[in-house]
């Protein structure tokens, strides 16, 4: 192993009692929850951007980060280091995995065919590098939002140059993605969507992207790429409706473009909250219509309005969201993407390890403590019991099709008296507070 992060050793698992900031007290990586070890259950990841890339930088003042590689100043140069310290720090820190955006791994050039020279130059590196390292690709994506061609959407820009562009850029992508063995490649509209409709032709754009899509789906069988499609939701920022809303408004668009079959979706945690959901919410409904692959693992302030990527530290989200996941039985190609970012004040190499440590320890508390919720049961149960009334006499007739508001009428003029129960909620979360609590 090469010393990038100096004088942080591997991380370790020492357990509740530890003091170590820099070891895990809950993620144990070979220990069985629900028989599965923990480190299958949870497929963490490292996010190139987030963690190699990003400087701290506001809209009020330039990056803070101090980082190992800073006296780099040739681009390529620069772009090798951080391929030595992606694998070193998904090695110390235990992730299996990582996830870049084509622009994250190799500078752009002053034409399309340099920039894909680079990127290959790039990816024969990392290639070269994954031969003696366990660690996996989880996916890969495209930025086609950072430059300024991408003003108006890439898929979705009404500039058909653009749209030509970000399809090459997403054919070169999925090539390199289907190279290093990439098990999902993501769609995360960065600009698709609008700013306001007096200038825009909404039913086009959603037309083209579909399209977009669709294009991708016919690549990726040509190349025999077998990863799962994934696209993200989030409803804002940077633009101030993104097409790709939420999860509900995401499997509707698939749906009416017959694109269902192809796709499923990258839930992250902040994008719910921006949707004013919960993240459990937007991990429910991709579960329930069967398209739920995988997961960007970060949480946002509920102060604050916009993503701002937060290491996940919340037991409450972390417990729901891996009872989504084991109620689903488990992620198969998916995993938990740290798509999260250390503060502007939190600037050296150092705090990118306790992000990750605490990010990674919250979910496995949270794996724990669902695994515990399913196992009593009495939640489940609950629930199930408050819905009885579907099981027999007129809620199964219901149920079975065999009434209509006829028959429906009939029955309410003849039921005399209707009784409800309660919904019994602090009682449930004070059931769930013991699951985390005690596991
Ligand atoms: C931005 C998104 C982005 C995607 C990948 O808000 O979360 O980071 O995950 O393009
Ligand atoms: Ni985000
Ligand atoms: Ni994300």
């Amino acid at each position: 192993m090469a010393d990038v992060f100096k004088g942080i050793e591997k991380i370790k698992f020492e357990g509740k009692g530890s003091d170590n900031p820099l070891a895990f007290k809950y993620y144990n990586a070979d220990e069985l929850v629900a028989g599965k070890r923990m480190e299958d259950h949870l497929r963490f990841a490292v996010a190139y951007w987030h963690t190699f890339q990003a400087r701290g930088n506001d809209p009020f003042g330039v990056g803070t980060a101090i980082r190992p590689w800073d006296n780099i100043s040739d681009q390529m140069e620069l772009a090798k280091a951080k391929v030595e310290a992606n694998f070193e720090f998904c090695e110390k820190v235990g992730a299996p995995f990582f996830c870049f955006h084509d622009r994250d791994i190799a500078p752009e050039g002053d034409t399309l065919k340099e920039t894909n020279k680079r990127l290959d130059e790039i990816v024969n590196l990392i290639e070269q590098r994954m031969k003696s390292s366990t660690v996996k690709l989880l996916w890969g994506t495209t930025n086609a939002f950072g430059h300024p061609r991408f003003v108006h959407g890439a898929s979705t820009s009404p500039n058909a140059d653009v749209f030509a562009f970000a399809a090459a850029q997403v054919k070169k992508a999925m090539e390199i993605t289907h190279r290093l063995g990439g098990e999902n490649y993501v769609f995360w509209g960065g600009r698709e969507g609008y700013e306001t409709l007096l200038n825009t032709n909404m039913k086009l754009e959603l037309d083209n992207f579909a399209r977009f899509l669709s294009m991708a789906v016919d690549y990726a069988k040509e190349i025999g790429f077998k990863g799962q499609f994934l696209i993200e939701p989030k409803p804002k920022e940077p633009t101030k409706h993104q097409y790709d809303f939420d999860a509900a408004t995401v499997i509707g668009f698939l749906k009416t473009y017959g694109l269902d079959p192809y796709y499923k979706l990258n839930i992250e945690a902040n994008h719910a909250t921006l949707a004013a959901h919960t993240f459990q919410h937007d991990l429910r409904v991709a579960r329930i219509n069967g398209m739920l692959g995988s997961i960007d693992a970060n949480q946002g302030d509920p102060i604050l309005g916009w993503d701002t990527d937060q290491f996940p530290t919340n037991l409450y989200d972390t417990t729901l969201a891996m009872y989504e996941v084991l109620k689903m039985g488990g992620l198969t190609t998916g995993g938990f993407n740290f798509d999260s970012k250390v503060r502007r004040g939190s600037f050296e190499a150092a705090d990118l390890f306790y992000g990750h440590v605490v990010g990674m320890d919250t979910f496995a508390k949270g794996l724990k403590a669902a695994a515990k919720m399913i196992e009593d049961g009495r939640i489940d149960k609950f629930v199930e019991e408050r819905y009885s009334s579907y099981n027999s006499g007129i809620g199964k007739d219901i149920v079975d099709g065999k009434v209509g508001l006829k028959e429906l009428e009939k029955y309410a003029l003849e039921n005399s008296e209707i009784v409800n129960t309660s919904g019994r909620q602090e009682m449930l979360e004070n059931i769930l507070n013991s699951y985390i609590l005690e596991s």
